[in-house]
């Protein structure tokens, strides 16, 4: 077998509305997880993509009056340039409506009745089209309303198929119990175990009354397959499983799966590995559910008005600040991974963006590149002399914060990681202070100073390399400042030390322009 990739997925999105800061939470976390890979060298498959099938997606696209296909085409175009403009450097896009993908969910669908884990059978009860999912009379109430999200529910009675997922309950919960990992953060594996205290209830995987989706192989009423069967298939036809013989292993099994929180205990946690253990197919190594936005307390909703858009953000900020937008993109992106909701839901506010900008970037990060770089040039030409070295305190210091960084990193949790970068930062802030450089420079202590900006300038350096999976294009703009070919890989990290005499630097510009007191 050739490379093992470290494959990488975010949930597919439904295309019946824009991108918004929960999806593209998701897909910035995605993206970190992909771009910290990558910098320690391993070959990484990152997937993202569309889910085109649902019958809430044909509903919108009539709405609007335009052919279903087209409506698809166009909105996954919105997406795809989305995600491209927020600096998402996924590998494959996929959508569901692609022929690949329908050859790979009919033969699912044909290998599991054949083997009688989907058995044929009648569905009789409360339907709701926007969750896509039947409730019982019992669940319902005397409204007929969805216990999701509360839409008006409708009668439904029909032939239907029906994935054995009971027979998966308890090979399911010995696999959860004895891989720590599987599930994460604790919380969601301990929803995932509550959800499926009581037994798996075997799931309606047929749905009709739509021609929109992928039909049923022989069925004789024309019935098409459940959107969710159908998405979650979408992680295996991205791997070319039908077509590449073993191949595909190079790919399969998916290392890191992330979602938020509401699609982990119902449908990745439980219907996802039991289709998976139908097939007899190695399972995700992780499933990663984060938590949610909420935006005044409140869920995120269209008929609130508290949608936020990521580019629209981002644009305002650049707007009101002057900062570029590849970095006001950035400054997002920072925003979201520093932020991340993991356990529990977290306030997503403009404010809070603000805030944030004006202290970690512009006060914190901006500051320390530019006041170090300015002193260099002011005092030493941009030029390093001979025979500079970091004291030693702070060089064990960059080496502990560094180890720190990747180990949140690696547990996914940004906050953290983010966290300890950024007390580099307070380090050299604390550093500078004390030492004085500009004052050793004033009484002509020049070895002395030039040492002591050499540990800033090194500070620097690492950052560069820290925060380049969160702001990749300010990663790349802080190593054009220093002079280097590229953001460093991770392993340049290890070594504190690394700019060499006679290493000219380029001189300093601002990255993250202040943003003035409101109406000021
Ligand atoms: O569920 N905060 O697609 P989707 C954080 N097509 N995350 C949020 C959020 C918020 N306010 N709102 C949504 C689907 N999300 C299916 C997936 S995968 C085989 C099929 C997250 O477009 C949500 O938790 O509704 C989920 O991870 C993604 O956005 C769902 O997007």
């Amino acid at each position: 077998m050739g490379t093992r990739y470290y494959y990488i997925t975010t949930p597919i999105y439904y295309v019946n509305s824009v991108p918004h800061i929960g999806t593209a939470l998701t897909t910035i976390v995605a993206d970190a997880c992909a771009r910290y890979r990558k910098q320690r060298g391993q070959a990484v498959y990152f997937l993202t993509g569309t889910d085109e099938n649902a019958p809430k997606v044909h509903q919108v696209a009539q709405q609007q009056g335009k052919p279903t296909q087209q409506f698809v085409d166009e909105m996954a175009e919105v997406f795809a340039r989305t995600w491209q403009a927020l600096h998402i450097e996924y590998d494959v896009f996929i959508r569901t409506t692609e022929a690949r993908h329908r050859k790979v969910v009919s033969e699912v669908f044909r290998r599991l009745r054949a083997q009688g884990d989907i058995y044929e059978g009648r569905y009789a009860g409360w339907y709701c089209i926007s969750c896509e999912t039947f409730f019982a009379e019992s669940k319902v109430g005397a409204e007929r309303t969805c216990p999701d999200c509360g839409k008006p529910l409708e009668w439904r009675d029909e032939p239907c198929y029906f994935f054995r997922l009971s027979r998966y309950t308890e090979p399911l919960r010995e696999y959860i119990l004895s891989h720590p990992n599987f599930i994460l953060p604790e919380v969601r594996r301990n929803e995932t175990l509550g959800f499926m205290a009581e037994g798996l209830q075997d799931v309606a995987v047929s749905r009709s009354g739509t021609e929109w989706g992928i039909p049923v192989p022989d069925d004789p009423h024309g019935a098409v397959i459940y959107v969710w069967f159908d998405a979650l298939l979408n992680y295996l036809t991205a791997t070319d499983w039908l077509e590449r013989g073993d191949a595909y292993l190079e790919i399969w099994p998916p290392n890191l799966q992330l979602m938020g929180k509401d699609i982990l205990p119902r449908f990745h946690a439980t219907i996802w590995p039991a289709m998976l253990m139908a097939l007899g197919l190695p399972l995700p190594e992780t499933l990663y559910g984060h938590g949610w936005w909420i935006v005044n307390k409140q869920k995120m909703s269209k008929s609130l008005g508290n949608v936020y858009q990521p580019l629209e953000v981002a644009q305002e900020l650049s707007q009101a600040s002057g900062c570029a937008l590849p970095y006001a993109i950035d400054a997002f992106r920072y925003f979201m991974l520093r932020e991340m909701p993991t356990d529990s839901d977290a306030e997503f506010s403009l404010e809070g963006f603000e805030t944030r900008y004006n202290g970690d970037l512009a006060n914190d990060l901006g500051n320390l590149v530019h006041r170090t770089l300015s002193m260099w040039h002011r005092y030493f030409e941009g030029r390093l002399p001979d025979g500079v070295h970091v004291d030693e305190g702070l060089a064990a210091l960059f080496q502990q914060q560094v180890a720190r960084v990747a180990e949140a990193y690696e547990a996914v949790d940004f906050p953290q990681g983010l966290r300890e970068a950024w007390e580099i930062i307070a380090a050299i802030n604390r550093y500078y202070d004390e030492q004085a450089p500009w004052s050793l420079a004033k009484a002509g202590n020049m070895e002395r100073a030039a040492q002591v900006l050499y540990g800033g300038l090194e500070a620097v350096r690492l950052m560069s390399a820290l925060i380049a999976p969160a702001m990749p294009k300010v990663a790349e703009e802080i190593a054009r400042q220093l002079n280097l070919p590229g953001v460093p890989q991770w392993d340049a990290t290890s070594q504190i030390g690394a700019l060499p005499a006679g290493h000219t630097l380029q001189p300093p510009q601002p990255i993250f322009p202040r943003l003035g007191k409101k109406g000021g």
